[in-house]
């Protein structure tokens, strides 16, 4: 395992690191502190080529110009929070409202805008960036003094494991995210709709106004959101459901099957070889496409075209706070959280 880091850019006056991690087959995953956030991910295809397989930028400036969300912890809360509005014990709260009236990925100066700690660690088979913040009370709105902790570990396995930890002195809502891109080609001028995807899921969330769910979980079956068995992306896209249409393919939450150990998600790029494995203790995965092109900037000199990378974004249901049955997302003093996501790169022959 090695480690090293390089100067990535300046916030706030601050000089912000890219710390690098590196394998002992020479898989490397990059993060900064900013945001907590990873920026690049360099795995091998079939030929030996080593690829940055995720969506980030060489250095700081356009994470913060441009607010991407590319690979960064989203928090408090992933997703939306209809109309920023919610209340906890009967008490009413109103956070910012960042998106057509709606809360989006933590308001306005979400986690993802912050400048975290971090620390390294190395061992045998592993090495970690441990980041860490401190959220106040009132921060976007929101009850309570929270400490989050995010640990980035890139295992001799080739695993990239992602745990949240967070503790609070109030009641208040905790439901993040990593809102990594992959493209498994490494190469954006290609899109992701030919990656095979896999869900473990039986329903998904239907999405209404403003793309807020609306409490309704709908089977998968007879639907493009099966992806029970492999199935090519553009099956999303090229589908006439009503669902697809509304946001130019998936924007959608799918309910993960809730047993241990075993495989939650994949996706697979047959042209390299290469295949992303994904398991999680969460409820759910977000899956977009980065449905449209991004306007106003670049991913180092190229354009971003729609389709340029799917998320995994796991986390309990988007709006819980809202819906029935869509989990608990309070955080308690008694009762810290804890949570882990792994991603881990396989190369198929
Ligand atoms: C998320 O679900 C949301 C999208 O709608 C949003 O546009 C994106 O993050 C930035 O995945």
């Amino acid at each position: 395992m090695h480690i090293s880091q390089k100067k990535f850019g300046t916030f706030q006056n601050q000089e912000v690191p890219a710390i690098t991690l590196t394998n002992k087959n020479g898989v490397s995953i990059t993060a900064t502190p900013f945001g907590a956030s990873i920026v690049e991910w360099n795995v091998p295809d079939q030929k030996g080529v080593l690829d940055n397989i995720i969506l980030g930028f060489n250095q700081l400036d356009e994470y913060i110009e441009y607010r991407p969300y590319y690979g960064a912890t989203i928090g408090r809360v992933a997703g939306r929070i209809s109309q920023g509005m919610f209340s906890i014990d009967g008490k009413s709260y109103q956070v910012s409202q960042n998106e057509n009236g709606n809360h989006l990925h933590g308001g306005i100066q979400g986690l993802d805008t912050k400048l975290w700690n971090f620390e390294t660690k190395k061992r045998a088979h592993e090495a970690s960036i441990i980041f860490s913040c401190e959220d106040q009370h009132g921060s976007n709105g929101y009850p309570g003094n929270i400490m989050v902790q995010v640990t980035y570990t890139l295992t001799d396995e080739d695993e990239w494991k992602v745990a949240y930890s967070a503790s609070t002195d109030q009641p208040t809502l905790f439901n993040p995210t990593n809102h990594v891109y992959f493209n498994l080609h490494g190469d954006i001028s290609k899109n992701i709709l030919d990656h095979q995807l896999f869900v473990h899921a039986e329903t998904y969330a239907e999405l209404g106004d403003s793309n807020n769910p609306t409490g309704r979980l709908l089977p998968v079956e007879g639907t493009p959101f099966d992806f029970r068995e492999a199935a090519s992306v553009s099956q999303s896209t090229e589908s006439d459901h009503p669902q697809t249409k509304k946001v130019s393919g998936l924007d959608h939450p799918f309910v993960l099957n809730p047993k241990k150990d075993q495989l939650d998600a994949s996706i697979f790029d047959e042209e390299t070889g290469r295949k992303i494995e994904m398991t999680t203790d969460q409820a759910a995965v977000v899956i977009f496409l980065h449905n449209g092109k991004a306007e106003g900037y670049t991913l180092n000199g190229q354009p971003i075209e729609a389709y340029s990378g799917i998320t995994l974004e796991t986390q309990a249901l988007p709006d819980a706070i809202n819906q029935e049955n869509f989990g608990d997302i309070i955080l308690r003093p008694e009762n810290p959280y804890t949570s882990e996501t792994v991603y881990r790169f396989v190369l198929e022959s």
